[in-house]
């Protein structure tokens, strides 16, 4: 088939790359010129393991190419963003021009599948939007109208592992009709090992959500219980693991909130859907959401010994081990810090990056140094994330008895 794949970003490049080496004819359609151009040379304009290898096998063999417009295809694959709006509402306005691009490309017959992460109801609304611009087709068949087919299936790819998992992960396949859910389990069983599991479109968009949401609270729970145990003077690492010896107790680990662009923005789909009704998962964002605070008014209070504190902040990434600083905590916390401590020298010690993100590059006190250096001079050390270097780090050799410490993730414990 020819499959326009709708969005080239961390989601729909890495599916466009696929279904072109699994026989499909695809055209990648992207907003952005540098990304079209980018992908049409065969490049990958981010950072994904054995991404870059199979986006130019696939151009070099004329399977795959990118253009800024929607053209005619067999199947439409929209892979575009969906952010909240400051009411934590999700605005569907990249869906939007999605389907308004697309709706008069159709001709009767084509399937178009939702990938974007996106509220209950989105894939209904999208095919509402196609088909109020094309009367001429419908949803089932009937007064003679040709029919286009509409699914949800949502992704569950972790960044870093996105051509292994498309591949391994099982898929949830949600149809506007049977028919519908029939043909997109076809097109995902052309690369995916998987199980494919057959549903209606709304249940699909749930269960992405209420996957995101699961982790979400159960994060917010460790998060609550370190607040707890500071309170009381408790390590809440020992008290975890001790807890976690139970048979059925599994309790994640707490942090300086949760960063990224899935679980600190999904639950928020939920809420805003079934507002009175989503309570438990509301408080989980909100505790989730105020921990970076917490960490900032400890180290505030901490550096009031100090005349001109000197800080080093270890991690801005927002999870271990990878270079992604989107939706950080550790990045708001630094940054928030600079502001709050005028007179403080922070030291950041990120060994993924090579240059600090604007906000912090722009300001005096704030510098990219080692992890020797920072902690050699630091009055405070604050580690912000438990990325491997850190943890091999040794406490003594580093000398962090005679420092004050705030370790936000349990790696020193002594
Ligand atoms: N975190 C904690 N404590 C923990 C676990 C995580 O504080 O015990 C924090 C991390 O430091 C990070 C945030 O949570 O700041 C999120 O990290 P993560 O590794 O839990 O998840 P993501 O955002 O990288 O990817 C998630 C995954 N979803 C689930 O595990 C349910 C992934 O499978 C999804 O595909 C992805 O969201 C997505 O795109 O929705």
């Amino acid at each position: 088939p020819v499959v326009a794949v709708i969005g080239l970003g961390y989601i729909g490049l890495p599916t466009a790359a696929i279904l072109a080496t699994h026989g499909a004819e695809v055209i990648g359609v992207d907003v952005n010129q540098a990304t079209v151009d980018a992908v049409n040379r065969g490049e990958v304009p981010f950072v994904e393991p054995d991404l870059e290898i199979s986006v130019a096998g696939a151009v070099s063999q004329g399977r795959l190419r990118a253009d800024v417009k929607t053209p005619p295809a067999d199947v439409f694959v929209v892979a575009v963003p969906t952010p909240f709006a400051d009411d934590h509402a999700a605005d569907l306005s990249y869906i939007e021009a999605a389907a308004d691009a697309l709706a008069p490309q159709l001709q009767g017959g084509e399937l178009v599948i939702l990938e974007s992460t996106s509220p209950p109801g989105a894939t209904q609304h999208m095919a509402d939007r196609i088909l109020a611009a094309r009367p001429d087709l419908s949803l089932h068949g009937r007064a003679g109208r040709p029919v286009v087919h509409f699914a949800h299936c949502p992704e569950r790819v972790l960044p870093g592992r996105v051509m292994v998992e498309l591949v391994t992960n099982d898929r949830i396949v949600g149809g506007l009709t049977r028919v519908a859910a029939e043909k997109a389990r076809d097109l995902y069983a052309t690369f995916c090992k998987g199980e494919i599991m057959l549903t209606d479109a709304k249940t699909a968009e749930m269960a992405k959500l209420v996957e995101n949401s699961f982790r979400d609270v159960n994060i917010a729970f460790a998060n609550e219980l370190s607040m707890i145990s500071d309170k009381l003077a408790i390590d809440v690492w020992e008290l975890i693991e001790l807890a976690n010896h139970h048979p059925r107790v599994n309790i994640l680990q707490p942090g300086p909130g949760v960063g990224g662009h899935c679980i600190a923005v999904d639950p928020w789909f939920i809420v805003s859907s079934a507002p009175d009704e989503a309570r438990l998962i509301r408080t989980a964002r909100e505790v989730n959401d105020d921990k970076p605070e917490r960490v900032i008014s400890k180290v505030v209070e901490k550096a009031r010994r100090f005349r001109a504190p000197r800080i080093a902040a270890l991690g801005l990434a927002f999870k271990p081990d990878i270079d992604d600083l989107r939706e950080s905590p550790a990045r708001r916390i630094v940054a928030e810090l600079a502001k709050r401590l005028p007179e403080a020298q922070i030291d950041v010690v990120e060994p993924h990056i090579e240059a600090l993100p604007r906000e912090l590059s722009a300001r005096d006190r704030v510098d990219l140094v080692s992890l020797r250096d920072a902690v050699d001079a630091a009055d405070i050390v604050l580690l912000l994330v438990d990325h491997t270097q850190f943890k091999e780090a040794d406490e003594r050799v580093l000398g962090l008895a005679e420092k004050v410490v705030i370790d936000t993730r349990g790696v020193w414990r002594g």
